[in-house]
C-alpha cells in the first residue's frame, strides 16, 4: 500500500518523462513532498559552449589518480539522454557527474530540513555512492557534506532513493551526484529531490507543562552498591559500573575491589567479583560486545607527597554473557587514566596516563582485534609524546585521531592544546582555536550528531591545580575543512552553584568542570552535572545543545544529586539518561542514582520498531526494518563507556532512509571509521523528535576481523584536514617517560588519607588565612585532617599538633 509520499513522488517522476528543458513539477498533494528541485534531471538539455561537453547544470567532478570518461548516452530510461561515467584504471579517488555548484543550478535548502533524493541507474561496479556537498553561508565556499548510500550492482535501470539527515546549519544550497570509486561504469538518469514532510500526530503532553518542556528527574529507590567511577552500557541493555577500590585507600589496602551490573528492567544490582583495582582504568567496547579494560591503580600516593598514583599494567575483558572478568596479556607499561579509542578495524589504541612508577607514560599501546591481545611496543607506532591523562582521542572518518583538548587534571598539552594524530604516517599536527586550552581539565568533548558531519563540540572545564572557577566556554570544530580550526560556540548556560551548603545563581564567566555530555536519539546533546572547583561546589544545571542550530536550550530540569568528580551520565536503550556517582574532596561518595526523562518521552506515544529481521549488519548494507508509523530519521548510537566526562567512542551514526510506508530501508555507511565495529542501539525517531525504544544491532563483518579500514575503498576522504594551518610537529626521540608532579591530581597530600583531596590551591575567593581555609574545609565536611610527613604548606596546623584546623590552629597567633 503506497503512502501519500510515495504517490506524489511517482507522479513527479511520471511528469519528468519526455521533458526536454529544465523544469519544475508541482506535487499534487501539498501535504507531502514538494516539487523536484533538480534542474535538467534527465540530462535532456545540452550544456552551452564552455560546459566541458556536459549537459546543462551538470559538471565533471572528482579527484585522484584514475582514468575517466563522461558520455551523454542515448541509453536513457526516459527521454533521449542519460549520463555514463566510466572509470578505467584506478589507483585512488573517485569521479562523478555533479550538479553544477552555481546559484542557478544547485538546489536551495533550509537548515534542519530533510530531503528525499532519487535517481535511476545501471552499473558494472558496486563501488558507487551518492555523495553530497553543501554551500556554507559563513565561509561562502562549497565543501563535502556526506555520503548517503551505496548503490548495489544493477544491470538494468533500477531506482535508488535516499533521505538526507537534517541539513546542517549555515547551509543554503546543496549539490550531489553519484561517485564512482571502482573500475566500471555507472549510467544515471531521472534525478529527483523533494523536501520531506512527514505526517506525525500532534504531540500531546503527558506530563506537567513544565515537564514537557524541561523533562524530569527521579532518584531511584535502589542505590549504587559500589563507589563506581566507570560506567559501561552493555549490549544486553544492562549497565556495568566499575569501582575497583573506588578511590578508597582502606579498600585498596584490604584488597576489596568491586564492580556491579545494573539491570534497568527489574531495577536490580548484582555485585561482580573484581580481580584488581580498576579504579581509573580505561575501557572500550570491542566488536564482540566484550569490554576491554586497561590499567587501573597499582598504588595510592605516598604520605610524604613524593610519589603519586601508580598505574597497573593489567588488562581484562568483561564478558556480558558470563558477567565476569577474563585476564588478557599485560600492557607494556602502566597507564593510570589512559585513553581508549576503537578503530575502524576493531583494534584499540591507548595513550597517556601514569606508569607503574607514577611518571607520565609516553608509550602508545595497540590492542589487536585479529590477535585478541595487546601488541608489543615494537609493533606499535610510537611518537614518544606525553598525551596527559584521559586525553580525548576521537576517531576521524579517514582513520586519523582527533585529540580534542579535553583531558583530566592540570594544563592542556603544549602547543595549541588540540591536534590530529595520523597513526599510519605517525605524525602529529596541532589544530588551532581551542580557547583557554589550559583550563579544559575535565571538560567534555563529543563528536556531534551525526558522525557523518565530523564536528566536535568541547564544553567547559577548569584546572584542578590552579583551581580557577570552571569556565563556560564552548568550542566547535568541523573536521571536514581542509584546515580545521576550533571556533567559539555559544556560552554554556548557567545554573545554581552550591558552596558549603549555600546555593546561589552562577554569574559572570562561571561554568562547569566534570560535565557529562550525552548524545540523545533526537540528535541533540544533553549536558548535565558538573562543579565549579576542584572536587568542590557542585553546579545544578542541564541543557540541550542542538547541532543543527548551534544553540543551547537552557534551564532543563536539574539532577537533584550533585554530580562532580567521578560522576557519569549515559544514555539507556529506552531513551532515558542515567547518572551515577560523585566523589567530592572529602572523599565521600554519593550512591544515589538518578534518571532523566527527556521531554521527548512526555509528548505522546513513541514510534515503535516493529521488526528488525536481521540484527547482524555489515558495512554498506541496506537493512530493512518496519515501523508502526512514519519516522523522519534513524540512527545507530554506540553505547556509553564513560569515565571522568570522557567517552571518545560515543557517536551517533545517521542511517539515511529509503521510505516506503512503514517499511524503511536503512542505508548503512560503508566506512568503518564512521562507525567502528560492535553493538549499537538502533533508534527510529519521528518528526517531533520522539524516539523509539532502541533495538540492538551488531555492525561489522559477519566473520573474523574487519578488513583494515584504510584498505576499504572510500569515495571521499581526500579533502579532510589535509591542509592544516600548522606544520607537522617535530619528531621526538625515544624516551622512557616524562616527570609528572604528584600533585597532578590537584590534591595536597600533606593532609588526610589518600583519596581525601585538600586542594593544592584554594579557590581565589578564599582568603589566604588559616581561618578562611579551615572554614572552607569545614563547610565541605572534610572532618579531622591528619598532617602527613611534617609538611604544612597551607599553614593549617599552626600549633603543630599534627592535626589540621584544630581549635589551637584557629586561635589568633
Ligand atoms: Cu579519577
Amino acid at each position: 500500500m503506497p503512502s501519500v509520499i510515495r504517490r506524489s513522488r511517482s507522479a513527479a517522476l511520471l511528469a519528468v518523462t519526455g521533458m526536454t528543458a529544465a523544469l519544475l513539477v508541482t506535487a499534487p498533494t501539498p501535504a507531502s513532498a514538494g516539487p523536484n528541485l533538480i534542474l535538467n534531471p534527465g540530462f535532456e538539455t545540452p550544456g552551452g559552449p564552455g560546459n566541458d561537453g556536459m549537459p546543462d547544470c551538470w559538471k565533471k567532478a572528482g579527484w585522484g589518480n584514475n582514468d575517466v570518461t563522461y558520455e551523454t548516452v542515448a541509453d536513457a530510461r526516459t527521454g533521449s539522454a542519460a549520463m555514463k561515467v566510466s572509470l578505467g584504471r584506478r589507483v585512488d579517488g573517485d569521479r562523478k557527474a555533479l550538479i553544477t555548484e552555481t546559484p542557478l543550478c544547485s538546489p536551495t535548502v533550509s537548515p534542519d530540513r530533510q530531503y528525499d533524493l532519487s535517481l535511476w541507474y545501471k552499473s558494472t561496479t558496486a563501488d558507487v555512492s551518492v555523495t553530497l556537498f553543501r554551500h556554507d553561508t559563513t565561509t561562502g565556499t562549497w565543501g563535502y557534506w556526506t555520503d548517503l548510500r551505496t548503490l548495489p550492482l544493477s544491470a538494468d535501470y533500477t531506482r535508488a532513493e535516499v533521505r538526507t539527515p537534517a541539513v546542517p546549519p549555515n547551509t543554503d544550497r546543496i549539490s550531489w551526484g553519484v561517485s564512482v570509486y571502482g573500475v566500471g561504469s555507472v549510467t544515471t538518469d531521472d534525478y529527483a529531490m523533494e523536501e520531506v514532510t512527514v505526517p506525525t500526530p500532534d504531540p500531546e503532553c503527558t506530563g506537567t507543562p513544565a515537564e514537557c518542556l524541561k523533562g524530569r528527574w527521579e532518584v531511584l529507590p535502589t542505590r549504587n552498591p559500589v563507589r563506581s567511577v566507570h560506567s559501561v552500557v552493555l549490549h544486553n541493555g544492562k549497565v556495568l559500573v566499575i569501582a575497583g577500590s573506588g578511590n578508597s585507600e582502606s579498600m585498596f589496602e584490604a584488597g576489596t575491589f568491586t564492580s556491579a551490573v545494573y539491570d534497568p528492567g527489574p531495577g536490580t544490582w548484582k555485585q561482580i567479583p573484581t580481580p584488581v583495582d580498576m579504579f581509573c582504568a580505561g575501557h572500550v567496547q570491542l566488536q564482540d560486545g566484550k569490554v576491554l579494560i586497561m590499567s587501573g591503580n597499582k598504588g595510592f600516593p605516598t604520605p610524604d607527597g613524593r610519589i603519586g598514583y601508580q598505574g597497573l599494567k593489567d588488562s581484562y575483558l568483561f564478558d556480558p554473557d558470563t558477567e565476569s572478568y577474563i585476564r588478557t596479556n599485560d600492557l607494556s607499561e602502566g597507564h593510570w587514566y589512559p585513553s581508549a579509542t576503537i578503530l575502524g578495524n576493531g583494534d584499540v589504541i591507548t595513550f597517556g596516563g601514569l606508569k607503574q612508577d607514577s611518571t607520565g607514560n609516553v608509550t602508545a599501546e595497540r590492542w589487536s582485534a585479529a590477535q585478541n591481545r595487546w601488541l608489543p611496543t615494537s609493533q606499535v607506532n610510537q611518537t614518544w609524546s606525553y598525551w596527559g591523562l584521559y586525553p580525548s582521542m576521537i576517531l576521524m572518518q579517514d582513520g586519523r585521531l582527533f585529540y580534542s583538548g579535553s583531558h583530566v587534571f592540570g594544563n592542556g598539552t603544549p602547543g595549541t592544546g588540540a591536534s590530529i594524530y595520523d597513526y599510519d604516517r605517525n605524525t602529529i599536527t596541532d589544530v588551532p582555536g581551542l580557547q583557554n586550552k589550559d583550563q579544559r581539565d575535565q571538560s567534555a568533548s563529543v563528536l556531534l550528531p551525526p558522525a557523518q558531519d565530523q564536528r566536535v563540540l568541547t564544553i567547559g572545564g577548569g584546572n584542578n591545580e590552579s583551581n580557577p572557577a570552571a569556565n563556560r566556554l564552548t568550542d566547535i570544530i568541523d573536521l571536514k575543512e581542509a584546515a580545521p580550526a576550533y571556533r567559539p560556540g555559544p556560552p554554556l548556560p548557567q545554573g545554581e552553584v552550591e558552596q558549603g551548603g549555600v546555593r546561589r545563581a552562577q554569574r559572570g564567566s562561571e561554568g562547569k568542570m566534570y560535565i557529562s555530555a550525552v548524545l540523545l536519539p533526537d540528535g541533540k546533546v544533553f549536558e548535565t552535572g558538573g562543579a565549579l572547583h576542584d572536587r568542590a561546589d557542585p553546579v545544578f544545571e542541564a541543557s540541550f545543545f542542538d547541532p543543527v542550530t548551534n544553540t543551547y536550550t537552557p534551564d532543563l530540569a536539574k539532577d537533584p544529586v550533585p554530580r562532580g568528580y567521578h560522576s557519569s551520565s549515559f544514555l539507556l536503550p529506552d531513551g532515558r539518561v542515567m547518572s551515577v556517582g560523585d566523589n567530592p574532596g572529602n572523599n565521600t561518595y554519593n550512591h544515589n542514582v538518578s534518571v532523566y526523562t527527556p521531554p521527548y518521552l512526555l509528548r505522546g506515544p513513541r514510534p515503535r520498531i516493529t521488526s528488525v529481521p536481521d540484527d547482524r549488519w555489515n558495512y554498506g548494507d541496506t537493512q530493512r526494518i518496519t515501523v508502526n508509523r512514519p519516522i523522519a530519521k534513524a540512527e545507530l548510537i554506540r553505547p556509553a563507556a564513560v569515565t571522568h566526562s570522557s567517552d571518545p567512542n560515543q557517536r551517533f551514526v545517521d542511517l539515511p532512509l529509503t521510505v516506503n510506508g512503514s517499511t524503511i530501508d536503512l542505508n548503512v555507511t560503508s566506512n568503518p571509521n564512521l562507525a567502528p565495529p560492535g553493538w549499537y542501539m538502533l533508534f527510529a525517531v519521528d518528526a517531533n523528535g520522539i524516539p523509539s525504544v532502541a533495538e540492538w544491532v551488531h555492525l561489522g563483518p559477519r566473520t573474523g576481523a574487519a578488513r583494515h579500514a584504510s584498505h576499504a575503498p572510500s569515495a571521499h576522504v581526500h579533502d579532510f584536514a589535509d591542509q592544516p594551518a600548522n606544520p607537522v610537529r617535530k619528531r621526538l626521540a625515544k624516551r622512557d617517560s616524562v616527570p609528572v608532579s604528584p600533585t597532578v591530581t590537584g590534591c595536597e597530600r600533606a593532609y588526610g588519607a589518600a583519596g581525601v583531596c585538600v586542594p593544592t590551591a584554594f579557590p581565589k575567593t578564599v582568603r589566604a588565612t588559616t581561618a578562611a581555609r579551615c572554614e572552607w574545609l569545614a563547610d565541605r565536611d572534610f572532618g579531622r585532617l591528619k598532617v602527613n610527613g611534617g609538611r604544612d604548606p597551607h599553614r593549617l596546623d599552626r600549633n603543630r599538633d599534627g592535626v589540621a584546623c584544630g581549635k589551637g590552629d584557629l586561635r589568633p597567633h
